[in-house]
């Protein structure tokens, strides 16, 4: 049978149209989002998931995908708030650790699956809470607005741009 791209598209119905739409405010919002100290970045990736939460099922994140990320998973739960923090604040800053590179060869989706269940890990105690009371930088603000006002495909692909680029790839030069 020959493969063509309609019977590609009827294969997966529900995939929305990542890659193809880098509309100005995708690419701004990502820009800006770059832009930030890497607190704010984790500060707007935590207010991010917090306004998108419900949209996000965790079926929709494949459990099969969360298992490549799951022994990095573990290895934040046992550590200190303090060491968590440190951990995240390196992959944003695209620091070269241990936990950077592991991170770096996950698929992008995964990367996304794991922001995600650090979120739910921080919902359920395991993971450094936000603190009260974080005042976000006005670019911040903006950015964050802006990703408020994407439709659910582009929030999507500003924040899997955004993730992709985080943390160290092992393999590049
Ligand atoms: O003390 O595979 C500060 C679908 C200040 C389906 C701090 C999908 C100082 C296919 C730094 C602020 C497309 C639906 C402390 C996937 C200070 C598929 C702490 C999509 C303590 C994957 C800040 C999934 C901290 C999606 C701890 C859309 C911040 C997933 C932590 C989206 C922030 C996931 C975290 C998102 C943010 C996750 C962990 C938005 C995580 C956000």
């Amino acid at each position: 049978m020959t493969f063509t791209t309609d019977s590609a598209q009827s294969r997966f119905p529900n995939s929305f149209n990542y890659g193809t739409q880098p509309t100005d405010a995708v690419t701004s919002a990502v820009a800006v989002f770059q832009s930030l100290s890497v607190d704010d970045q984790l500060a707007v990736l935590w207010y991010a998931y917090t306004e998108m939460g419900r949209s996000i099922t965790p079926a929709a994140t494949g459990v099969a995908r969360l298992q490549l990320a799951e022994g990095l998973l573990n290895q934040i739960k046992q550590m200190s708030h303090d060491e968590q923090l440190q951990v995240m604040r390196d992959l944003a800053a695209q620091k070269n650790t241990q936990i950077s590179r592991s991170y770096g060869i996950l698929s992008n989706n995964t990367k996304l699956a794991f922001w995600y269940e650090l979120s739910e890990l921080m919902v359920k105690g395991f993971v450094v809470p936000m603190p009260p009371g974080y005042q976000l930088s006005r670019d911040g603000e903006k950015v964050l607005e802006a990703i408020k006002q994407l439709d659910f495909g582009q929030q999507i692909t500003v924040l899997r741009k955004v993730v992709t680029e985080m943390g160290v790839d092992p393999l590049a030069d």
